[in-house]
């Protein structure tokens, strides 16, 4: 049976029942009493999503029927988490699911954990494009999301004495209700081989690329519901198949193995999430991996619009392709090889084709994380691809030198190909060429691009660069996550404030009202108990929730400066041992995140924080003035469960190094104030929220890359704070580290010597103001108001307003 309406609920309920009871039945053929938990959640998920399909059916009917001009996000990453609540908030279906498995004895919300996070991402780019998608079907913009279904995403993180261990990720094992195989939509994708040329001298000749070998990807789509039930579009992600499963010949012989090496290879390209890219192996797999989603997005955009339109003359009018950041940057080449290699467009129409479709986003300044690749490998695995690729960057310097830009440091710089030591392809600079639009995602990082990385390109090229400030889904970041904080703002606001966050500012207005801030106050003392019982499970670590939550929840990385949070700890445990009768604001420092497998110092660093936690929290002396826990295993799901049981917000990155942030983003929706830097949307979080309601420290990023020139010794700002010394000698001394005194001092002697991330320079005005922050909690009216007015202040950062922005100024669609 399917759900008629929506509105409902009673009749919903009802519904619901008999159609979870019947997937159970004939969908799992399990019996009611011999049920598991998984069952019911994947019986709970079949209905909902029959529903979905009905809307989905709609919405694909009315798109083909108008002709709608569609949008492709093209994301090696998508960080999806759990969906069922996604799909039950957006559909308006969580009383009534819940109303549905109470009469069969089953209670909703123990399901949730029966859902395993579709984590195919390693942190905010993934996250990001996982909200996008969301938002794009809540405003009714036609579009596809295009990546790579991996079998294993990010590793689980186990905490082993203290040692962050990678585990493999499994979230497929037991099936996954959400997804629809396409077998019969499948595309070859070509690697390595040879190019001949017919027809003709240079001008005029064919290229005709003969791949050594073929994989296959065959599309899987998950449909993902916007908000009211409105809209539904494809999240459609890749998986490679070996063109010939096995090879006979070998297998009759006894070589078993043989026999199935090549697929083995073939499906490498869609078995992990980010392979460690430090071996050449991991470098070309993650080349195959760019390619392969790539192309197969590429092949099925370019067919659905021939099928529609006849000739790919119009793609541009019908189609925008955002490339999220520069993985999929080969499609600049990838679909000039289309246009003139198989739909015989002369070179500058496919170059004018081309350019009106393709966007691109970057995502980071940071140099070791712009991708390049060596001609070597871009020219054996995709010959033709580099052919075409030198054809483009020739072209472009022969327009530049006609524009008179004759200096050949700005032509080396502008070039595609980076000629020092080991020539290598510039993919930023590729996409950049490509794209009618390039966008930053925040103030800062697009005004940085402009003035560093693309500051001569941008001169040299008509593309235009823009910035679009990141946004996160409130569905999930507050409706679903912060249930208590929504019910309140439901009862002030009304329903309407779901549909428009912007009237979240009425609530400035009540900000000093007794009544809402005690409710306020109790909504988040609810979470924080949830979230002290999750951390007592986890870690055995007990914990007052009437003190101070201070969150530092993010990827583990050097810029992120959780050595700097773990030095402060330091610090403030040697305080509290040197005046052991003082009263002091109870804190505790929760950390979470994840180290790429292959970064040893940031593997140190959370040692280093497990070795703080296990020092203080035994110390008879601290009492609950101060607790450290480090959250194993950090992710979305984790993520829902922290965002709301925060007071405080780390945001504390080197100022010019965080291209944005979007936790910062849902920490401060959900009230946490912000201690942070000037980086990334911090500096925006600070105008819309206030400069007062936020707790800004630190250099800024033009004395960060002043001091980064000079090369800046530690040394110099540990000399000059007697604190900061005192808790880098405890270091040194062993004192977190009695099994290994020497463990730390790498870490050490790193900052004395070139303080890259400014951790020391940085440290004393990190310390005062987290005092300030103590002085704040001490006075709890001015504390809920100004974490009421984060609340009230953050509407804008709804990746809805981000989505109409990309939707007006970029892809040029309607929204609703
Ligand atoms: O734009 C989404 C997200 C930003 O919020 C983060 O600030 C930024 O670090 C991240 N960028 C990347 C790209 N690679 N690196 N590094 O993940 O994008």
């Amino acid at each position: 049976p399917h759900i008629s309406s929506i509105s409902d609920r009673a009749a919903n309920e009802a519904q619901l029942r008999e159609a979870i009871q019947a997937k159970l039945h004939y969908v799992l053929g399990k019996n009611r009493d011999r049920a598991s938990h998984h069952d019911w959640y994947c019986a709970t998920a079949l209905a909902v999503r029959d529903h979905v399909i009905d809307i989905w059916m709609k919405t694909d009917e009315r798109i083909a029927k108008q002709e709608k001009k569609r949008v492709y996000y093209l994301s090696i990453e998508f960080l999806i988490g759990r969906l069922l609540f996604d799909t039950l908030t957006n559909l308006r279906l969580v009383d009534a699911a819940r109303g549905a498995l109470r009469g069969l004895g089953v209670e909703l919300d123990d399901l949730r954990r029966c859902e395993p996070d579709a984590a195919l991402g390693n942190g905010g780019l993934g996250r990001l494009a996982a909200c996008f998608m969301d938002s794009m079907s809540a405003l009714s913009i036609p579009a596809f999301g295009y990546g790579i279904r991996y079998e294993n995403g990010l590793f689980e993180q186990r905490i082993v004495d203290g040692w962050q261990q990678e585990l493999p990720e499994d979230w497929l094992a037991r099936g996954n209700p959400w997804e629809f195989p396409r077998a019969n939509a499948e595309y070859s994708i070509g690697f390595g081989g040879s190019v001949e040329y017919v027809g003709g001298d240079d001008a005029t000749a064919r290229a005709i690329w003969y791949p050594a070998e073929t994989v296959l990807a065959l599309p899987y789509d998950t449909p993902i519901a916007g908000w009211r039930g409105r809209h539904v579009n494809a999240l459609r992600l890749w998986s490679a198949r070996a063109a010939h499963p096995v090879q006979l010949a070998a297998f009759n012989q006894g070589d078993y193995v043989g026999a199935v090496a090549a697929r083995a290879r073939a499906e490498a390209i869609s078995r992990v999430l980010y392979p460690n890219d430090s071996t050449p192996e991991g470098q070309e797999l993650r080349l195959r991996q760019e390619y392969f989603f790539t192309s197969a997005s590429l092949q099925d955009l370019t067919q659905r619009h021939v099928a529609a339109f006849g000739s790919l003359e119009t793609l541009p009018d019908q189609a925008a392709v955002q490339l999220n950041d520069t993985h999929p940057a080969i499609a600049v080449a990838e679909l000039m090889r289309i246009l003139v290699d198989e739909h015989d467009f002369s070179w500058e129409k496919a170059w004018t084709i081309t350019k009106g479709t393709l966007n691109y986003t970057n995502h980071t300044l940071l140099p070791e994380a712009l991708e390049t690749w060596t001609v070597e490998l871009l020219g054996r695995l995709l010959p033709r691809h580099l052919q075409i690729i030198y054809l483009i960057n020739w072209l472009h310097l022969q327009e530049t030198g006609k524009r008179g830009l004759t200096d050949p440091t700005l032509l080396a710089s502008v070039s595609l190909i980076q000629e020092s030591g080991e020539k290598r392809v510039r993919m930023a600079h590729l996409a950049f060429l490509g794209s009618a639009s390039v966008n930053g995602v925040s103030a800062l990082h697009t005004d940085l691009l402009r003035k560093t990385v693309f500051h001569d390109l941008a001169e040299t090229t008509p593309t235009r660069l823009v910035n679009k400030t990141n946004g996160i889904t409130f569905r999930r970041w507050l409706y679903e996550a912060n249930q208590p904080l929504t019910q309140l703002l439901v009862e002030r606001l009304g329903e309407r404030f779901l549909d428009d966050p912007r009237c979240l500012e009425e609530i400035r207005g009540i900000a000093d009202e007794p009544g809402f801030v005690e409710h306020y106050r109790r909504a988040r003392l609810t979470n924080k108990a949830r979230l002290a019982t999750v951390m007592q499970q986890a870690t055995g670590v007990r914990v007052d929730p009437h003190a101070l939550f201070d969150v530092h929840i993010k990827r583990i990385h050097e810029y992120k400066r959780q050595l700097l949070n773990a030095l402060e700890t330091i610090a403030l445990y040697q305080e509290i041992r040197s005046h052991p009768d003082r009263d002091a604001v109870p804190r505790v420092k929760i950390f979470a995140g994840k180290a790429a497998a292959s970064y040893d110092r940031a593997k140190l660093i959370i040692k280093l924080i497990n070795d703080i936690a296990h020092v203080v929290n035994n110390d008879p002396l601290v009492k609950d003035r101060l607790k450290v826990v480090f959250v194993p295993n950090y992710s979305a799901s984790l993520a829902e469960v922290i965002v709301p049981a925060a007071d405080l917000s780390e945001q504390i990155s080197t100022a010019g190094m965080e291209a944005s942030g979007t936790g910062n983003m849902k920490l401060a929706l959900n009230g946490a104030i912000t201690i942070g830097t000037l980086d990334g949307a911090n500096i925006e979080i600070s105008e819309y929220v206030g400069i007062d309601n936020v707790m800004i420290f630190g250099m800024t990023a033009p004395e960060v890359a002043e001091k980064v020139r000079a090369h800046f010794p530690g040394q110099q700002a540990i000399d000059a704070s007697p604190r900061l010394k005192a808790a880098l000698a405890s270091l040194e001394s062993g004192m977190f580290s009695a099994d290994d005194p020497a463990r730390y001092h790498p870490i050490v002697r790193a900052l004395e010597d070139y303080d890259r991330y400014m951790v020391a320079a940085d440290f004393d005005a990190y310390w005062d103001t987290q005092r300030a922050v103590d002085h704040l909690w001490q006075t709890p009216a001015d504390w809920w108001r100004m974490s009421i007015l984060n609340t009230a202040g953050t509407a804008w950062f709804s990746s809805d307003r981000t989505i109409r922005e990309y939707a007006r100024d970029i892809w040029h669609v309607p929204t609703t």
